[in-house]
């Protein structure tokens, strides 16, 4: 019923205050959200690949990639179709970490994140420059499971959570925003939750 809806929504923002952004409702499980089927990765087969404008392209193994210093972030999580998962603890490498190994040119504004499995994602890099951007491996004390983008999958705490690429193999350095997956489809460029930026 529409009622239960509206006061479960009312129930969250006195709990959560402005922590949620509006039309979202707080889930305590957490959906998965997949086009299409679980890529399976090994460890062992894993490659991250970061090329494009950059003055130095990588491709890291898993021993590489996991050798660079975790960092973690507490956040919540807002998904386009109106969940939010409040307080979550993630771990992994921290995107600015990576781009002092890479070091992007002066051209470069953006990246589109591909996925093994072939879903890609579009990010101004003003976006993951920020301290609490991370690939993650680990959330709430346990090794992120497949279905949630294990073994590493990125995390953008402040945008829709669309644009958390899982199972990511490649961040591609481009001078210009080009849509990714669901941006093709209609969805935001940006998806900034705070201006409900959903679709375009
Ligand atoms: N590779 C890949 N990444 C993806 C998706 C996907 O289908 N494939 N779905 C996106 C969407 S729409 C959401 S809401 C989140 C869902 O992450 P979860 O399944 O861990 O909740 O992953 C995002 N990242
Ligand atoms: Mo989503």
């Amino acid at each position: 019923m529409g009622f239960d809806i509206l006061s479960r929504r009312s129930k969250d923002r006195e709990k959560y205050g402005d922590r949620l952004p509006p039309g979202q409702k707080v889930v305590e499980d957490w959906p998965v959200l997949s086009y299409g089927a679980t890529p399976r990765i090994e460890k062992g087969q894993w490659r991250l690949r970061l090329y494009g404008l950059v003055e130095n392209e990588v491709e890291l193994d898993w021993e590489a990639f996991t050798a660079f210093p975790s960092a973690t972030a507490h956040c919540d999580i807002h998904c386009v179709t109106a969940w939010s998962r409040m307080d979550n603890d993630f771990e992994g490498v921290a995107w600015l970490e990576l781009m002092q190994l890479v070091k992007p040119l002066a051209q470069a504004s953006a990246v589109l994140a591909h996925c093994y499995g072939g879903y890609t994602t579009n990010v101004l890099l003003s976006d993951l420059n920020r301290p609490e951007v991370l690939l993650a491996y680990k959330h709430d004390g346990q090794e992120l499971a497949a279905q949630h983008g294990g073994p590493c999958r990125l995390v953008i705490p402040h945008l829709y959570f669309w644009k958390s690429a899982k199972w990511v193999r490649a961040f591609e350095f481009i001078d210009k925003d080009r849509p990714g997956f669901w941006e093709q489809y209609g969805y935001h460029l940006r998806g900034d939750p705070w201006k409900e930026q959903r679709y375009s």
